[in-house]
């Protein structure tokens, strides 16, 4: 790969970025057209529904597109979703060489889009900064591969690793500009979950307030439905965003809840709790691609005990608690280091006072 085709690729990516965590339940994709070694036309998805990468950087290069170089994050698709193929644009204005950085994971392309291509004649190279591309789509990959959403477990502790105070009180761990990267976070996922305890002990609100952007759905794990009707996330403006998953199948309890304009979702039951395993598949199939989990520890711990978190965001304050307060995993039973679940670091960071921590499993 040429230094030039990198630098456009690098620009393409750029692009992608800007849809990060808008474009659910669609990737965020990158595209730039350059002509005789100019950049004639740019663009990104911006949101599900409207026009794809491709076609907008297509429409900014018009005419200069016949003969030029396309630098694409994701193979273009072959397939009519809702909008029509972007190989079939590409075909359609002439392009030249079409360089992608991955290939498409969804089944209905899956490399369908770089055969139309090469049928038209024109030259397919892929794999061109395939991990950074790969790094920005990881929720929809990994939906759109296994039905499952993507999870992530964010949690603010104290230097020496608790989560709040024996009363239960954690508020406030982080900083402000931590609290404010968890808001832009939610902005970016398509729900929050949490357990039923931390609904009764914090009676949170689950929004987006501290920067702009919209709320996400907001997941109550409730086995035995103890959720107070009066909590705030039941509240009139908030209720229909607001999904409660429980193993009762109780209509009259449920009525409760929907009658306030809430969801409840049954699940099958595993070990007298609800099935992770069951819950994940049905927030899958109902288009939820990314969720970030909030706790508390007992859910996380289950969630971890299920291999069911895929990024770990760490909020890590320099404040001390001490042996009184609580681990971010209710996690019982490790008694030797060789069975210590292994995670990897990813990125690390300041925030504020703050330091922010990424760590993904540990790849076996
Ligand atoms: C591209 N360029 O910018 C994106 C692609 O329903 P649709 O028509 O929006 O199609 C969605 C699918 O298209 C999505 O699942 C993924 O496979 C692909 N997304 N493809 O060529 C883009 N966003
Ligand atoms: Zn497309």
């Amino acid at each position: 790969m040429s230094e030039q085709d990198q630098r456009h690729m690098k620009r393409a990516l750029a692009l992608a970025r800007k849809g990060v965590g808008k474009t659910s339940p669609n990737p965020a994709v990158g595209c730039v057209v350059v002509k005789d070694g100019r950049v004639v036309g740019e663009g990104w998805h911006q949101k599900a529904g409207l026009p794809h990468a491709e076609v907008n950087a297509l429409s900014m290069a018009g005419s200069e597109a016949q003969g030029a170089d396309v630098f694409v994050t994701l193979e273009p698709c072959s397939h009519t979703g809702r909008t029509p193929p972007c190989a079939k644009a590409l075909i359609a204005a002439g392009v030249r060489r079409v360089v992608a950085g991955m290939v498409d994971p969804n089944p209905q392309v899956a490399g369908k889009g770089f055969a139309l291509l090469r049928k038209a004649g024109i030259i397919v190279e892929h794999g061109v900064m395939e991990a950074e591309c790969r790094a920005i789509n990881r929720p929809f990959i990994k939906h759109v591969t296994t039905g499952l959403p993507y999870v992530t477990y964010k949690c603010a502790m104290t230097l020496d690793g608790n989560i709040a105070t024996v009363t239960g009180e954690s508020q406030w761990i982080s900083c402000l500009d931590s609290r404010r990267y968890t808001h832009r976070l939610r902005a970016a996922h398509d729900a929050i979950m949490v357990g039923v305890d931390t609904i009764i002990a914090d009676n949170p609100h689950l929004t987006v307030r501290h920067v702009k952007g919209r709320s996400p759905l907001r997941i109550i794990l409730d086995t035995r439905l103890r959720t107070p009707e009066s909590v705030t996330v039941l509240s009139e403006s908030m209720a229909h965003g607001t999904i409660i998953a429980t193993t009762e199948s109780n209509p009259r309890v449920h009525l409760r809840y929907t009658q306030q304009g809430a969801t409840v979702i049954v699940c099958d039951e595993y070990d007298g709790r609800v099935s992770m395993v069951d819950l994940l598949q049905k927030l899958g199939k109902r288009g939820i691609q990314s969720i970030l989990l909030e706790g508390g520890s007992r859910l996380a711990g289950e969630m971890l005990q299920n291999n069911a978190i895929d990024e770990f965001i760490f909020f890590l304050a320099p404040k001390i608690i001490g042996s009184d307060g609580f681990a971010p995993f209710t996690l019982r039973g490790i008694t030797s280091m060789d069975q210590a679940i292994k995670l990897q670091f990813g990125q690390i960071a300041h925030s504020g006072q703050d330091i922010i921590v990424h760590a993904w499993p540990a790849e076996a």
